[in-house]
Parts: C-alpha cells; sequence; structure tokens
C-alpha cells in the first residue's frame, strides 16, 4: 500500500495544482466579464482498482505504468458550447507550464459507442522533495451535453461491465444523438443565450455594488 501512495502521490499533487490553474482560468474570464468558455472543471485520481482494470486490458506492465497510461491525473473541464473548445485548447496549447504531447478527438471522431469528447495529454512537471518529476496528464475538454451523455453510459457501463443488453444499447445511441442535436441547437441561439446571461450578471453586479 505504501508503494501506491508513493506512486500516486506526485499525481495527486497535479490533480491538486491543476485545477487550481484551470479553475483560475474560468475565474479570469468572469472577472473580465467575458464569455467563460469553461462552466466548470473537475479532477480526480484513478482509483487503484481503475489502474489494475485498465493494465490488465491494455496489457500494460505495471512498471510501464507512468509511461504508458496517461490517465492516472485526469481532469476534466466542462464548456456551454461546441465553440468555446478548440478556443480552448489553443489557451491550452500557449501555456508555459506544461507541455501538449498528444491531442485525441473524439468530437469529429466520435467513437463507436457515440462518445464525444476532446482529450490532451499533458506531461507536466511536478515539484517534489527529489526534485522535478514530470507525469502524464489527461485533460477531457466537453459540453455539458456531452458530459450528461458520458457520465450516464459511464455507470451503465460499470453495472453491465461492457456488455449492454441490447434496449439498452439503442437508446444509449439514440441518447447520443440527442445531446448531440442539442449541442446543434444551443450552438444555433447561441447569441440570444450570451446575451441573456451578460444580462444577468450585469444585473448581480448593480445588486452587489448598490
Ligand atoms: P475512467 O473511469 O473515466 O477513468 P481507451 O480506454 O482505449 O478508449 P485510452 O487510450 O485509454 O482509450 O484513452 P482515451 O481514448 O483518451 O480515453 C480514456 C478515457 O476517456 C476513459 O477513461 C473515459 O474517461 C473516457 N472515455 C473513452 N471512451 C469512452 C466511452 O465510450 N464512454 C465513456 N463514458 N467514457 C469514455 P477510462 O479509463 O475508461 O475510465
Amino acid at each position: 500500500m505504501k508503494q501506491w501512495d508513493l506512486f500516486l502521490e506526485p499525481y495527486k499533487q497535479a490533480v491538486e495544482e491543476l485545477k487550481v490553474k484551470l479553475k483560475g482560468m474560468r475565474s479570469q474570464f468572469e472577472l473580465n466579464s467575458e464569455h467563460s468558455p469553461i462552466e466548470f472543471v473537475t479532477g480526480r485520481v484513478k482509483p487503484i482498482a481503475s489502474i489494475l482494470d485498465k493494465a490488465n486490458q491494455k496489457g500494460i506492465p505495471l512498471e510501464k505504468l507512468e509511461t504508458e497510461m496517461q490517465d492516472i491525473a485526469g481532469l476534466r473541464m466542462m464548456c456551454q458550447f461546441v465553440d468555446d473548445i478548440k478556443p480552448l485548447v489553443e489557451m491550452l496549447r500557449k501555456r508555459n507550464d506544461f507541455v501538449l504531447i498528444e491531442e485525441r478527438d473524439y468530437i469529429s471522431h466520435k467513437k463507436e459507442s457515440g462518445y464525444r469528447s476532446y482529450h490532451v495529454v499533458i506531461e507536466y512537471p511536478v515539484q517534489t522533495i527529489n526534485g522535478e518529476k514530470k507525469i502524464l496528464a489527461e485533460i477531457q475538454i466537453r459540453t455539458l451535453a456531452m458530459n450528461f451523455w458520458a457520465t450516464i453510459e459511464h455507470s451503465l457501463n460499470y453495472k453491465y461491465e461492457g456488455q449492454f443488453p441490447e434496449d439498452i444499447q439503442l437508446r444509449l445511441q439514440r441518447a447520443a444523438e440527442a445531446a448531440f442535436r442539442l449541442d446543434e441547437e444551443m450552438s444555433i441561439i447561441r447569441n440570444e443565450i450570451q446575451e441573456a446571461q451578460a444580462f444577468f450578471t450585469r444585473k448581480k453586479e448593480i445588486k452587489k455594488d448598490g
């Protein structure tokens, strides 16, 4: 157990630091009274049981986890609109506190399951008492609709261990299409939504100041 704690410690630190940094981006957008492409941010260290399951499924030897399992440290950024995602990725590319080393676009190329999300893998330097340690972390960027679908599908996946009954499979595919259409509809009325949100933010500020 001590070995796992030692191994996971830099990942825990990275997740905590990255949560602060990515949430900081959101606060900065809000302070500038700009539309924030970030609705909320979450992060987690993969539980040991999930690390072992995935290593087993993918044939990753435990001594190669550091280089071959890219999502032991995982962050998620949720956006309101599909069009928020690309500029956000561009902002991540420009940062100088980590390096993007891989990108997977499951939005242009959705997975067979219906899963959509934009994944970037970063190399992040963690400062430890023994010096700097570079670890890999995965940031998943998705809309609220993509996140809703993925969360539900993930729990059902857990329940059925990936072997969905046919009717559930069909429902999930339909739900994925509905989430896709919801994103499209929201994109079309994006300007209306943003004007309304800006109006409410101004109203809140006036109330606070006055
Ligand atoms: P958890 O519980 O989220 O940590 P692969 O696992 O082969 O699909 P790879 O190379 O590990 O792919 O990395 P990739 O493609 O970036 O995706 C891994 C993670 O993306 C998954 O982590 C999920 O978080 C998410 N994901 C990918 N495909 C699906 C999907 O069909 N449905 C849902 N709900 N999520 C998906 P883990 O390790 O599965 O689990």
